[in-house]
């Protein structure tokens, strides 16, 4: 694993960094537009499925997003934060319809059962572009400071990715409030959200009439160094042959045209041989330092 003091402090300590005004507006604008018709193509059933995130769209479904999983200024700016040797896992496009509920908290992290999962050093981290203007308004991201790594009471009511959560069959849910020491963070086009996979998230309801579309990626640092059985994981999601959310992330990128798949070629997580990690999305807070909320 990585010597920690690479790592930005604050990031380690707070669990996310806001790396503003990254993107370059054409890049930006060539999102938009496939971002916009992907949204526009996604059925009724989806939305209803993830009303609560609004769509969760595989975006290796587009061969467009490879410049962005690619860009320099994303790959630039997490080695700012002293993350090298990236691999790239998977990334979604996850779109909040105008007047539409809150995302419910949770955490993204699923290798709880290793013990390297209780360190400071992430081993995965999500790379947030949201693609217009984000405020409490209109849905932006929210976070609890220091729960990638500190125990909160969260913990015990999440069970990660849930069906009816999704669906938002209760919006009184405990899951969808806000909650003490919450910190929103709103986002300007152009900007990279980056967060611990372990840090407990969520966004506010969109009270607005407009549609806020979000770019989540999610990256290893570090890769060399992980568990053998932590890039076994990243690898079989990556190729698809198992999915990191509740159903199917077919495509995969493999099924990109050549010239897309290599520039994306550096950071394909290659299958290290031997057997997966045990899929684990429950910290065992036991492990986790107390944190009062
Ligand atoms: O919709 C958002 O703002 C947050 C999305 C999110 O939680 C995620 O990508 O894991």
């Amino acid at each position: 694993m990585s010597d920690d003091t690479s790592i930005d402090k604050e990031l380690l300590a707070r669990g996310y960094a806001h790396i503003p005004h990254r993107l370059p507006d054409d890049l930006l604008a060539r999102l938009i537009r496939i971002s916009a018709a992907s949204v526009e193509r996604a059925s009724v059933a989806h939305r209803a499925a993830n009303r609560s995130q609004g769509s969760l769209i595989n975006i290796a479904t587009d061969p467009g997003y490879a410049e962005l999983v690619a860009a320099p200024e994303i790959l630039n700016g997490l080695a700012g934060l002293g993350f090298c040797d990236l691999r790239f896992q998977s990334g979604f496009l996850i779109s909040k319809p105008g007047n539409s509920p809150a995302l419910f908290w949770h955490q993204d992290w699923w290798g709880w059962s290793l013990e390297s999962s209780y360190l400071a050093c992430p081993q995965q981290i999500g790379v947030m572009v949201y693609l217009g203007r984000t405020s409490v308004a209109n849905g932006c991201l929210r976070v609890l400071p220091g729960s990638h790594q500190r125990s909160h009471r969260l913990h015990d009511s999440i069970t990660a990715h849930d069906a009816g959560l999704s669906r938002v069959e209760d919006e009184r849910h405990e899951l969808c409030q806000s909650f003490q020491g919450e910190v929103a963070l709103p986002s300007k086009p152009g900007d990279v959200l980056v967060i611990d996979a372990r840090l407990l998230h969520s966004a506010y309801p969109n009270t607005t009439d407009q549609e806020r579309m979000l770019l989540t990626l999610w990256y290893h640092p570090f890769w060399p160094d992980l568990p053998r059985g932590i890039r076994a994981h990243a690898a079989n999601v990556f190729d698809g042959a198992v999915s990191d959310i509740s159903h199917d992330s077919r495509p995969t990128p493999r099924s990109w045209p050549p010239e897309a798949l290599k520039k994306i070629a550096a950071l394909v997580p290659e299958p290290p041989g031997g057997p997966p990690v045990e899929f684990d999305r429950r910290p065992d807070t036991n492990r986790m330092e107390a944190m009062r909320d």
